[in-house]
């Protein structure tokens, strides 16, 4: 159910308890303190009934839509994914990869996440039904990455995209082997990775903006992607991610298939928010 018919069910006048449920409202959709804050502040309880006063205020605080992916001077241009563990990071990487097909560019996964046991067939997997060429099996992150470069390099290979093993923004060894591959990308290659995104899962409400900063602070992210919007009633903390840190969301993920990835809007994603 949308925001604004649960507020317009419970706040009925421009009273004190109204502006409590609103507030209860607010922050069971993972808001956050602050965002709900402001919210409230900007638009009075009585803005809480008008569905349009609400949405602008929501897309206000998401900022502008989200620019394209960055794309490197001479290919191929490099994309690195990364996240926490199960958020959905080699999902997004074969839904970038149809998007980008779609557009006409060619694309190479990579599977520089030699730690889990199946990761690398989970994404050779869906290179496949992409029939997209691979890069995986090495022992190292790194060498992965490496090697996906020269095979894009020497195939003229539009787009590399780098998948990464899930880790515990905690673990700080993953942490560091996360840093080499970004390291070994740069060095061989002028700009890459030329995007480095967060993959975050919007059920984890508020610990998703405790993962952007730690991550951020890692490597030099370039963006975020909010996976599982489908089935979350968590939408709001995509307002709170915005307000706490300052990287744009790129991408939303609205599903398990192929198709479902959306460049991320502040008005269309402020209207699901608010009509539901
Ligand atoms: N409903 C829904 N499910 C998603 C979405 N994105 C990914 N999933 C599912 O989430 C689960 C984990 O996805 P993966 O892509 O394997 O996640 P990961 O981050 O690569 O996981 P690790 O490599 O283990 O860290 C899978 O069952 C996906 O189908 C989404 O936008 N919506
Ligand atoms: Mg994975």
């Amino acid at each position: 159910m949308g925001l604004w018919s649960r507020l317009a069910r419970l706040v009925t006048g421009n009273d004190p308890a109204g502006r409590a449920a609103a507030e209860r409202i607010l922050l069971e959709a993972d808001f956050g303190v602050a965002a709900t804050e402001t919210i409230l502040n900007r638009i009075g309880t009585k803005g809480l009934r008008d569905a349009e006063a609400l949405e602008s205020a929501v897309a206000e605080l998401l900022g502008p839509p989200a620019a394209p992916l960055a794309r490197a001077e001479r290919p191929p241009t490099v994309v690195l994914i990364c996240g926490v563990n199960g958020t959905g990071k080699t999902t997004t990487v074969a839904k970038l990869a149809r998007r980008l097909q779609q557009d006409g560019r060619s694309v190479l996964l990579a599977a520089a996440d030699t730690f889990r046991a199946g990761a690398t067939l989970q994404l050779k997997i869906w290179a496949e039904r992409l029939n997209a060429p691979f890069v995986g099996g090495e022992s190292e992150p790194a060498a992965v990455a490496f090697d996906a470069l020269q095979a894009a390099q020497s195939r003229g290979i539009d787009t590399v995209l780098v998948d990464t093993a899930g880790r515990l923004h905690s673990d700080e060894r993953l942490i560091e082997e996360l840093k080499k591959v970004v390291r070994v990308l740069a060095k061989h290659h002028a700009g890459a990775p030329h995007e480095s995104l967060l993959v975050l899962d919007a059920g984890v409400g508020q610990n998703a903006v405790a993962q952007a900063r730690v991550f951020a602070q890692a490597i030099p992210l370039t963006g975020l992607v909010v996976t599982k919007l489908d089935g979350s009633a968590k939408g709001g903390s995509v307002v709170a991610l915005r307000g706490a840190v300052s990287l744009p969301v790129r991408f939303v993920g609205t599903g398990e298939g192929l198709e479902d990835l959306e460049p991320f809007d502040p008005r269309v994603y402020a209207r699901r928010l608010v009509q539901g």
